[in-house]
């Protein structure tokens, strides 16, 4: 029998979980066979081929769907394949309202697979709903909302924006990677559909690269099963595995994530050689009221910009030891980027500038470490900074 609740802490843990039937296993069994024996044409237990359903799959699906409260969960191989997969339930002619400031992977998809197959995006500061609203066309069918955004760390009013699209009969997506579902729940909001690029804080250790999509919505789902299945972008049995174990300890990383977070973004705010520091839990952040409103903390991740430009940056990049400097981020571990030539080198450099992605700008992912030693870590990196 699975066990039942309604805190995301057990259900973190247990939710589309149960004692293996067979030996008693108290953990997911990693299936890894790519066919499963048929009684006869047709008659089998559920599964036929591993492409088209997985019992470990399953129960990551599950999991993750209880998590934000959906009914449906569909993973991938990577939180690009199910974003892709997602896309795909659009025809040539319809038309994308996007969020302005979304992974540069996230844009590469919009702008250079998906507007080549005839499916246009128009990208907008979301912090305004009737912004969204004077940008929709009778073709818009899709609303692309990522909050907090990657890496200016914007927030979208997620209630304000789907009754727009709602309205409009488009259908509202979230990208909740950032915030996951222990600080924002979107489709409690009125969203649609969550995406999650499990490679960060649902896996949480930085040895996966995934992806899932959940909704309500029956149709949708459907689809999108049929999608995974016809397109086949899955994710492997073990990669499932991982993100179910990584899942159980959301909770309390998140509960760390945040604490440290916050402390680390008020420090640097009285750094003299940090210019900005842009964290939705600080004053300072123009959203600070929409944060406390939609979430249940402000997040793990910080962006700031140095004073001193890319020289600066590069000088502090290099000497940070605790920070790893590489993409990604949501990993127990520390990680410090630069999103202008990384993760958002993808981005044309004048919608960089007009985002605010400048060469100062460095984004970090705050771990799990001990707090000091992040703090003394950013210190001795924003001396040599200082010094350049
Ligand atoms: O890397 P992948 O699992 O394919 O997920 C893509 C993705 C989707 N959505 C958001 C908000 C993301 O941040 C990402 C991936 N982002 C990074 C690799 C990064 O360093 O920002």
């Amino acid at each position: 029998m699975a066990v039942e609740s309604d805190n995301l802490e057990t259900l973190a843990i247990h939710a589309g979980q149960a004692p293996d039937p067979v030996s008693g296993a108290v953990m997911t069994p990693i299936v890894l066979a790519s066919t499963f024996a048929q009684e006869g044409p047709g008659v089998h237990k559920g599964f036929e081929y591993a492409r088209t359903g997985n019992p470990t799959r399953q129960t990551l699906e599950r999991c993750i769907a209880a998590l934000e409260g959906a009914a449906h969960g569909v993973a991938f191989g990577s939180g690009c394949a199910a974003m892709t997969t997602l896309l795909h339930t659009l025809r040539p002619g319809d038309h994308i309202v996007a969020s302005d400031d979304v992974y540069g992977g996230s844009f590469r998809i919009l702008d250079k697979v998906m507007k080549p197959m005839g499916i246009e995006t128009t990208q907008v500061d979301m912090a305004d709903p009737a912004r969204v609203e004077a940008v929709m066309r009778d073709t818009t069918r899709m609303l692309w909302i990522e909050t907090p955004t990657n890496p200016m760390l914007k927030l979208v009013d997620i209630a304000a924006v789907a009754k727009v699209g709602a309205d409009r009969g488009a259908l509202v997506v979230v990208d909740n990677t950032f915030a996951t579902p222990m600080l924002q729940r979107p489709l409690s909001l009125g969203a649609h559909a969550v995406l999650h690029s499990t490679t960060k804080y649902l896996n949480g250790h930085s040895d996966v690269v995934g992806g899932v999509v959940v909704t309500s919505d029956d149709a949708l789902a459907e689809r999108l099963r049929f999608l995974q299945n016809a397109m086949g972008a899955i994710p492997s049995p073990f990669d499932c595995y991982l993100v179910l174990r990584g899942l159980k300890t959301l909770p309390v990383r998140m509960e760390r994530h945040v604490r440290s977070a916050g402390a680390l973004a008020a420090w640097l705010e009285g750094q003299p050689n940090v210019e900005k520091v842009i964290y939705p839990g600080l004053d300072s952040h123009p959203q600070k009221a929409l944060a406390e409103r939609q979430m249940a903390g402000p997040g793990g991740m910080i962006s700031f910009v140095v004073r001193g430009g890319l020289p600066a940056a590069h000088a502090l990049l290099a000497t940070v030891k605790v920070f790893c400097c590489a993409e990604s981020l949501g990993g127990v571990e520390s990680l410090i980027e630069h999103p202008a030539i990384m993760t958002h080198g993808s981005v044309p450099a004048d919608a960089r500038a007009a985002l605010g992605i400048a060469d100062g700008l460095i984004r970090i992912s705050v771990g799990l470490e001990a707090y000091d030693d992040l703090q003394a870590d950013l210190a001795r990196g924003l001396a040599a900074a200082a010094a350049v």
